[in-house]
């Protein structure tokens, strides 16, 4: 790959190419709109590419604290359903990675409907009553999943410590009027200012078309493009 990405970002970025996470195409969003290109993170479905997703995301978080753009936390909570294998995968390699800082991480996610019977209640994995909670989730649009984790945290008693996602798609939130011509802010910034949390992506838009240069063809390419000029954000 001829990119300037950093090895880490191509590396991720090849195996989600290689696996078909990355598509492009025509897909209808959860904002309604219509993007000439989707990740599928569910689509890490294979070993190699979930030790090779598992692996991202653990470096992302490791060089976040080096960095000192992360706090600590105790657990990595994945949000049903596509962040139960993320956080699972990612507190392994944590482990592995950093035994001496991270052998004590835990995993924990919500059930989507609460059990009534057996232990009952709505986590499964490491209760979040006071603990620092690490969200690790796929993909960020609009942010509506990302607020509905923090919502179920801080009702547990967990205190969220960050946000690390696979994919920043760097688009404006959808404008209340629906008119989206306007330029406007992102979903990632929004939040960091609403929460105050740092939120950390492997990948951003920017970093897709630079990387897939080569690797998609011209007309994908200029499609995205197109779709980035109409949706960045203005942050
Ligand atoms: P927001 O909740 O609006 O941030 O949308 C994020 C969610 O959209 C993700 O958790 C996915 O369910 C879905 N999604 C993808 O998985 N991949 C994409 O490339 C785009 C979306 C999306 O619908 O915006």
């Amino acid at each position: 790959m001829s990119s300037s990405l950093p090895p880490h970002k191509a590396a991720f970025l090849r195996s989600a190419l290689s696996g078909g996470v990355l598509k492009f195409g025509q897909f209808s969003l959860k904002s309604g709109r219509i993007s000439p290109y989707f990740f599928n993170a569910g689509d890490f479905y294979r070993a190699d590419l979930l030790e090779s997703l598992a692996t991202a995301y653990a470096e992302t978080i490791l060089s976040a604290r080096r960095e000192g753009l992360l706090g600590e936390f105790d657990v990595v909570f994945g949000p049903a359903y596509k962040g139960i294998p993320l956080a699972t995968a990612t507190t392994i390699r944590l482990g592995q990675l950093d035994p001496e800082g991270h052998k004590n991480t835990c995993y924990s996610f919500d059930r989507k409907e609460a059990k009534d019977h057996g232990e009952g209640g709505n986590i499964v994995g490491s209760p979040l009553k006071g603990k620092k909670v690490l969200i690790v989730d796929d993909v960020i649009t609009a942010g509506t999943a990302k607020r509905e984790a923090i919502g179920k945290i801080e009702k547990e008693g967990g205190i969220v410590a960050g946000i690390v996602v696979a994919l920043d798609r760097m688009e404006k939130l959808p404008a209340a009027d629906g008119d989206d011509s306007k330029p406007g802010p992102s979903a990632i910034g929004e939040l960091r200012k609403e929460y105050g949390l740092p939120i950390i992506a492997i990948l951003t838009l920017d970093d897709i078309i630079e990387g897939v240069k080569g690797l998609a063809s011209d007309e994908d390419i200029r499609r995205t493009e197109e779709y980035r000029a109409k949706y960045k954000a203005t942050d």
